[in-house]
């Protein structure tokens, strides 16, 4: 089998995608964890650059040779011969047209917008605290108008757009008991569209008052409850915790 490391970006991030493929495959991989630097937006550390071109997280290296974008990622491990010839029988072999629409639609069209608005959120607020730079009361007024404009007329609707009416939802509805592949199986598509749904339905942002519709909490209940999700999650927090520890001792001794 090949040597796998996993370049994870700290929690809460897209590697999420990553480790639940490889528990799926019942794969062994080592982890290597790179905590984000205190910029406004939790920016990656430069060593990612070693293992990624635009040094971001997740990256994967097998049998050293490094490479990012989690959808090339999971392209790159559901096409590896040796992977795959032990893969499980739930696991799609041959990717459906559908897997692949659903793995290009997870990041265009959903990652963009849902990003953008927590990005929009982020920097206006910094601006009100003072964090960014000087402004006199009338600019933070102004600004604050701006951002909360721009998230809920340009952000939110393109979002919801993804999630429902651009229907994600529908799809599902019209698929019923199918993942995103079509089928009864897991394939790339699902894998990429988990950091989205795991966001809307159990992380930062479920408590955002984003819509989502009950074939898609389905589909969420379906994952989140597979014993190799929860071990995927089990092996984030064991990781970013022994990070976490080896960073406190290398500065405090
Ligand atoms: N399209 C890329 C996006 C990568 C990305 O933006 N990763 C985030 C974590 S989810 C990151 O590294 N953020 C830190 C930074 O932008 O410096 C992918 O799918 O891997």
């Amino acid at each position: 089998m090949p040597q796998i490391t996993v370049h994870n970006i700290e929690s809460p991030s897209r590697s999420d995608r990553v480790f639940w493929l490889l528990e799926e495959l019942e794969s062994t991989y080592d982890v290597v964890t790179y905590l984000r630097m205190p910029t406004l937006m939790g920016a990656a550390p430069p060593e990612l650059f070693k293992h990624s071109l635009f040094g971001k997280g997740p990256a994967l290296s097998i049998d050293g040779e490094s490479f990012g974008e989690s959808g090339y990622v999971l392209h790159r491990i559901l096409t590896h011969p040796e992977i795959m010839a032990s893969a499980p029988s739930h696991i799609e072999r041959e990717q459906s047209n559908w897997s692949v629409h659903w793995a290009h639609a997870a990041e265009a069209a959903g990652m963009t917008w849902l990003q953008e608005e927590d990005m929009v959120a982020v920097a206006g607020k910094a601006w009100v605290e003072g964090r960014i730079g000087e402004a006199t009361p009338e600019e933070l007024r102004g600004m604050e108008r701006f951002s909360s404009w721009y998230s809920w007329e340009i952000d939110r609707p393109q979002s919801q757009n993804f999630i429902d009416k651009g229907k994600t939802e529908q799809w599902l509805a019209e698929h019923e008991g199918c993942n995103f592949t079509g089928t009864e199986k897991f394939g790339i598509g699902d894998f990429m569209m988990l950091a989205g749904i795991h966001s809307l339905c159990a992380g930062s942002r479920s408590v955002m008052g984003y819509k989502v519709g009950p074939h898609i909490k389905a589909w969420w209940q379906r994952v989140s409850t597979r014993p190799q999700f929860l071990r995927a999650l089990e092996r984030i927090k064991t990781e970013e915790n022994l990070t976490l520890r080896q960073q406190k001792q290398k500065q405090w001794g």
